[in-house]
């Protein structure tokens, strides 16, 4: 229903994205785009090119005097990083005279962790440029920005999301379940990693600071909230509509991220079953089937279907993996052994991982509201609402 594409080099001219299937209708904020994508700028243990960016959305289609028109939404964010590298970046054989930026030599030294030594075996290029412009998180700046609409569209619905970081290399929070959607919610945007607890958050910093003074890097996990979600996205009857299994591949795909849990995740299965699933009670919130639910340890989601619940989702990312003490690799222009190439890069980017964790979330929740609820138009998904909360709220008001 729901559908989008992005195009782009880490420092090539600009990032494009075109997002296809929003409703007509639905008013555009572009200034809470450009929220997220300062938002995902940000975090304790970025580098320097964070410094240099200030990204911004610019609509090129899809939006006319404020509101989708129902057809695909181009957005262009504009690297201002380029004219540093428009000589090597250049898409033209010859470089314009007037190309700015170094004359860099090709990278023929794979770093560990990278996509920079099997893709460049599988697209065949001898410049590992070729490979690690593209595979670089730089790209994630267009899936926020595509994110952010995602997310108005859900805010149309009484959906809200966040995030939480709860791990950084080996401190985590004791039990991230004490941190609903409204405390998640409530951390300060500008807050160094976005951790519930601050005493452990200034500890997490103190390891960012040893990790970078050891030229290494670190990773950590995050969790994204959604709140206010209809009963009955995703499906049951066939593998692929299983909402779970969409966000997790949708969370998975996010650089650097190893592994994806939902509700209590890989706990789950250290547990007994009267310690895993959650009771359900007569008398709970009219909002969704009017049942209770006393704890939430699945997550929002059983059998690939929201119940109503806060969706919760946690996603664990690997360390960065370019290091400025570089691992033993080999040059493949020689082929001899010799340290991975250095390019300049974060020593951990979990909270800006987080970011973009919400961007997907919403993404593959709006694409899933759609399908449920189907919808040209806002108007038109708004009525197709209406008339489902109505029918819940009968089935469940009374015995049968
Ligand atoms: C990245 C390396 C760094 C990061 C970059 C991802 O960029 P550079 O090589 O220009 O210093 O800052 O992230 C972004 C540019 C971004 O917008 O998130 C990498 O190698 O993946």
């Amino acid at each position: 229903m729901l559908r989008f594409l992005t195009a782009g080099e880490s420092h090539g001219r600009a990032l494009v994205v075109i997002l296809e299937g929003l409703p007509a209708g639905l008013a555009v904020d572009v200034d809470a785009i450009t929220r997220d994508l300062r938002r995902r700028q940000g975090g304790y243990g970025r580098g320097r090119r964070m410094a240099i960016e200030s990204d911004r959305a610019d609509i090129v289609a899809g939006v006319r005097a404020g509101e989708t028109l129902g057809g695909p939404v181009a957005m262009l964010i504009e690297n201002r990083d380029w004219p540093n590298w428009q000589y090597t970046m250049r898409a033209t054989v010859d470089a314009p005279p007037d190309a700015g930026g170094a004359r860099r030599a090709p990278v023929t030294r794979p770093r560990p962790g990278h996509a920079d030594l099997a893709a460049g075996a599988k697209y065949e290029r001898d410049d590992l440029r070729d490979i690690l412009e593209r595979a670089s998180a730089r790209e994630t700046a267009a899936r926020v920005a595509a994110g952010a609409l995602a997310r108005q569209l859900l805010a149309r619905a009484g959906v809200r999301l966040t995030s939480h970081v709860f791990s950084i290399g080996a401190l985590a929070l004791p039990d991230r379940f004490q941190v609903d959607f409204t405390r998640a919610n409530a951390l300060p945007e500008d807050a160094p990693l976005r951790v519930a607890d601050s005493a452990l958050e200034a500890a997490m910093i103190a390891e960012i600071d040893r990790a970078r003074d050891a030229g290494d890097t670190l990773g950590g996990a995050f969790e994204v909230i959604a709140t206010g979600v209809p009963v009955g996205l995703g499906s049951h009857v066939q593998w692929d509509r299983k909402l779970d299994g969409r966000l997790a591949q949708a969370l998975m795909s996010i650089p650097a991220i190893k592994a994806v849990g939902i509700g209590l995740g890989p706990e789950a299965a250290t547990r007994p079953g009267s310690r895993v699933h959650d009771e359900i009670l007569p008398g709970g919130a009219a909002r969704t089937t009017g049942l209770a639910r006393p704890t939430n340890n699945a997550g929002g989601l059983e059998g690939g279907v929201t119940n109503g619940e806060d969706l919760r989702v946690a996603a664990y990312m690997k360390p960065i993996s370019t290091l400025m003490k570089p691992l033993r690799s080999v040059d493949l222009a020689t082929m001899t052994e010799s340290p991975a190439a250095i390019e300049r890069s974060d020593v951990c980017a979990v909270p800006a991982a987080a970011v973009v964790g919400e961007a997907m979330t919403s993404l593959v929740l709006a694409d899933a509201l759609l399908e449920r609820f189907g919808g040209d138009s806002i108007a038109a998904l708004e009525r197709s609402m209406a008339a489902a909360d109505a029918a819940l709220r009968a089935r469940f008001s009374s015995a049968r």
